[in-house]
């Protein structure tokens, strides 16, 4: 069970503690092993270690392409030691056990991340370390691996506080680590390929990433969670700035996200641009002649779902929408970026998190989105379609007006990022009223609906903002019934995929309303 640690062999890249470590392993009395910067950066700290090549017989080729790849390295990794075949070959070939491997492999995350070029980025990818991270973990029940700094201290004290050895379950769970260490270098690797080279879904979807943050716990207390980088260069939740406020949760991250993809569909140099999300799904969207008055806009359509909601503006936050945003509660915003003056006003509010992102991502281009069902997982390309891209075909009497057909992608742009069944109203850049998450596309029609009738009786309007507004549902409408209730809710123009057997029959109920539709041929599912 207990295996005590004689030589070690320390290949690192990011040399963080470890010099300390090999110090508390000299301490041991383990004879130390290493590769080029390693070495350097042991022997500099005035310890004995010993170059990898000296064990090898055999130079770093390749410029340190071929350091560790020998059988010197991997039979001392990899020896059974009570096995008399194994310790014969070893004797045979003067091949040493190792029974510690540190290593951290060669920066490939970081590389890419810091947008290395082509011949930078592979040249990042670690051969030899991983081999060894495997041998090392298979042998676990002879052989101690560590691949994190992190892990160090540790290791320090188990050796520390046993003599100078390791325990099974020890080496158990470090292997355990290490495997999935390698697993999500290479899903990493795999998924910068498909990204570079832009293909479709490879035949082994490798869906890997680091963890960069525990949570407390999950979308409910009682379940555990973790937030884990695939390491796609796109601005947004995963690689924003969080410049105030406390770590974001579970729930947060998620309707953050949500928020802020939606918002990214309206490019500001069209205007500015407001998102409202209330889980996952947004309570107001607007544009405006500012972006304190897009936000207003936004606020006006469902201010009382707004509370407690995330905010997501697709340009520069500043100070006069800052002070706006900061008079109800508003759990998180998000934005490109954020003028003093505004951080200095959101700072008041000690609890709100405002994150910045330093762009907007690409609504067009297209990645992944994946999610877990029992036993598998789903990977798709990402809904990258935008309706100034679709072929709009007018299949009613009336045509829409210019601006009923700009209400209508107003529209239909919110009811991408809205749960099927969605419906959305939208008036001059403002979302009217939004229908979202119900089994039946009636139940959504007439929820907005209702919505609306309370909001204008609440704001002391005369009509609700529904009356003469251009509406969406992301997918066809099956019946004339969803139809008849937009209208009821004072819906003037319908966008919508079309493709129901019964097209015939809604676009009639349409003409007999005097209402215009027009067909866009593609849905926008979201379940
Ligand atoms: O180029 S490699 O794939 N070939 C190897 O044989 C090899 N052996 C160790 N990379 C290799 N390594 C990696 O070198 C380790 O994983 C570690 O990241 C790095 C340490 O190099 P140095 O000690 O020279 O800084």
């Amino acid at each position: 069970d207990q295996v005590k640690i004689r030589t070690a062999l320390l290949s690192v890249s990011d040399k963080t503690g470890i010099v300390e470590l090999a110090k508390a392993l000299s301490e041991h009395g383990v004879r130390l092993l290493s590769t080029g910067g390693t070495f350097k950066a042991i022997r500099d700290a005035g310890l004995p270690v010993t170059d990898v090549s000296d064990v090898t017989g055999f130079p770093e080729i390749m410029d340190g392409r071929v350091k560790t790849l020998h059988p010197g390295v991997h039979g001392g990794l990899l020896a059974i030691r009570d096995d008399a075949e194994h310790v014969k070959a070893m004797e045979e070939h003067k091949i040493g056990a190792i029974d510690l491997a540190v290593i951290n492999l060669y920066p490939f995350e970081e590389v890419r991340a810091a947008g290395g070029d082509y011949p930078t980025t592979v040249e990042n990818i670690d051969i030899g370390g991983p081999a060894m991270i495997r041998a090392a973990a298979k042998n676990h029940a002879y052989v101690t691996v560590v691949v994190d700094p992190q892990d160090y201290p540790q290791l320090i004290q188990t050796l520390a506080s046993n003599d100078g050895q390791t325990a099974y379950a020890f080496r158990q769970k470090l292997a355990a680590r290490a495997y999935a260490r390698t697993a999500a270098y290479d899903a990493m690797i795999s998924n910068w390929f498909t990204e570079a080279l832009d293909i479709e879904i490879p035949r082994y979807r490798t869906l890997g990433g680091a963890l960069s943050q525990e949570m407390r716990y999950g979308e409910n207390p009682h379940q555990a969670a973790g937030f884990y980088l695939t390491g796609e260069k796109r601005p947004g939740v995963a690689t924003a700035r969080l410049l105030q406020g406390k770590q974001l949760s579970y729930n947060n991250i998620n309707d953050t996200d949500a928020a802020f993809e939606l918002v990214s569909e309206f490019f500001p140099e069209n205007a500015p641009a407001c998102a409202i999300i209330k889980h996952a799904n947004p309570c107001g969207v607007a544009i405006g002649t500012s972006l304190t008055d897009a936000y207003k806009r936004a606020l006006a359509c469902d201010s009382v779902s707004a509370f407690g909601g995330i905010v997501a503006l697709n340009t520069l936050l500043d100070a006069e929408t800052a002070t706006e945003i900061v008079k109800i509660f508003t759990e998180v915003i998000i934005a490109p970026d954020v003028t003093d003056e505004a951080q200095a006003i959101i700072a008041a509010k000690k609890n709100l998190r405002l994150l910045v992102t330093g762009g907007l991502p690409d609504p067009r281009s297209r990645g992944f989105t994946a999610k877990t069902v029992s036993g598998g997982l789903l990977v798709q390309t990402r809904d990258n379609a935008m309706v100034e891209d679709l072929d709009l075909r007018v299949v009613t009497k009336r045509a829409p007006t210019e601006q009923e057909l700009i209400d209508m992608k107003f529209a239909y742009k919110v009811a991408k990022h809205v749960k099927s069944n969605a419906v959305v109203y939208a008036k001059d850049g403002q979302t009217a009223a939004i229908g979202a998450g119900q089994m039946s596309r009636v139940d959504s029609a007439r929820i907005a609906g209702l919505k609306a009738e309370e909001a204008a009786k609440a704001m002391g309007w005369a009509e609700p903002m529904t009356r003469g507004s251009a509406v969406a549902s992301e997918a066809f409408l099956p019946f004339a019934d969803g139809l008849l209730s937009m209208i009821a809710a004072g819906a003037k123009a319908v966008i919508q995929p079309g493709g129901s057997m019964r097209d015939e029959e809604v676009i009639a109920a349409a003409d007999e309303h005097g209402v215009a539709m027009v067909f866009t041929g593609m849905r926008h599912f979201r379940h």
